[in-house]
């Protein structure tokens, strides 16, 4: 059945709508949608997960976005999806016959929350740090994988690791959720800006040793969405293709959960690239379907 009530792609949509909007999915679409809350973030805001699944015994990809608070491009992309596997479901049944999916929009919602009330271009969490006027975590560098290498920059860093590995509660509910759910076979961490694929290790510029299949798999799907409009990406590991980067996610997800796991660097736009206009909102997000696609086909199977 369909609703008529697709999201709104003419503009970014704040926390309160984001959930709104997943509330809305579940009442349309009860036989297919569920919320799951991970946890709760340091503020007490929901750490919500949306789940899309017709049947049992199926792998899943999870997606996820605004680890980082002002790269606002990111929910659009997990909403787009959201409402071609709900609305548009038709044209993707095969998907979801074969898939299950976890879309979780906002993995640092206290910092989203603030880059739309006080500080648009707010990157970390919001966790006060004792001993500091300086507030928040990285939590792309709280994971529990090489947590603290190269060195521990103060709280005052964008690239401040906490106070220990998984030290943030939103971090933590995130782990613990991946770890308590092995049918999820493949993690996208959504980043922005730029027009990155990458995959692990972010801590040496070794290459981990499935890094055949993570290529593969990285170059069809940004086949995919080249094709859409000549978006062209950089595709590998973190270490080689950004900057050394420690404890971030999805290391920690192939290192510790033997799971595949792949981080987008999506296009940027506007001061500083973190942001882009509302109509770029519609062609990143289209391109980037296409390149889900290709991901979901190549979910390990359980
Ligand atoms: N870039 C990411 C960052 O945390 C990254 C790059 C992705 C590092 C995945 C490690 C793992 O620095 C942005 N723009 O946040
Ligand atoms: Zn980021």
């Amino acid at each position: 059945k369909l609703s008529g009530r697709a999201p709104s792609f003419d503009r970014f949509l704040d926390l309160s709508e984001l959930f709104a909007y997943l509330d809305e999915v579940v009442a349309t679409y009860p036989e297919i949608a569920t919320i799951i809350d991970i946890g709760t973030s340091f503020e007490g805001r929901p750490l919500r997960v949306l789940k899309l699944s017709n049947g049992p015994g199926k792998s899943g990809l999870f997606i996820e976005s605004v680890i980082h608070a002002r790269e606002w491009i990111g929910p659009p992309t997990l909403l787009y999806a959201i409402n071609e596997l709900t609305e548009n479901l038709a044209n993707n049944q095969a998907m979801l016959d074969k898939n299950d999916f976890y879309f979780l929009l906002a993995t640092n919602p206290d910092g989203y929350d603030y880059t739309w009330t006080t500080d648009r271009f707010w990157r970390k969490t919001r966790k006060p740090n004792s001993g500091s006027s300086c507030v928040g975590t990285d939590p792309n560098r709280n994971f529990d994988w090489k947590w603290g290498g190269g060195g521990i920059p103060g709280p005052c860093d964008e690239t401040y690791p906490g106070t220990g590995p998984l030290s943030e509660i939103e971090c933590k509910s995130y782990a613990d959720f991946l770890a308590a759910n092995p049918s999820i076979n493949m993690v996208i961490s959504i980043h922005s800006y730029g027009q990155m694929l990458l995959y692990s290790w972010g801590d040496t510029t070794e290459l981990p040793p499935n890094v055949g299949i993570l290529d593969s798999i990285a170059t069809a799907a940004m086949e995919a969405l080249y094709a859409v409009r000549g978006t062209t990406y950089d595709i590998g590991s973190i270490a080689n293709t950004i900057y050394l980067a420690y404890g971030g996610t999805i290391d920690w997800v192939l290192g510790v959960l033997g799971k595949q796991a792949y981080a987008f660097e999506l296009p940027g736009g506007g001061l500083a690239g973190f942001n882009p206009p509302a109509s770029a909102i519609i062609p990143v997000a289209t391109e980037t379907w296409e390149a889900f696609k290709v991901f979901a086909e190549n979910i390990p199977p359980l």
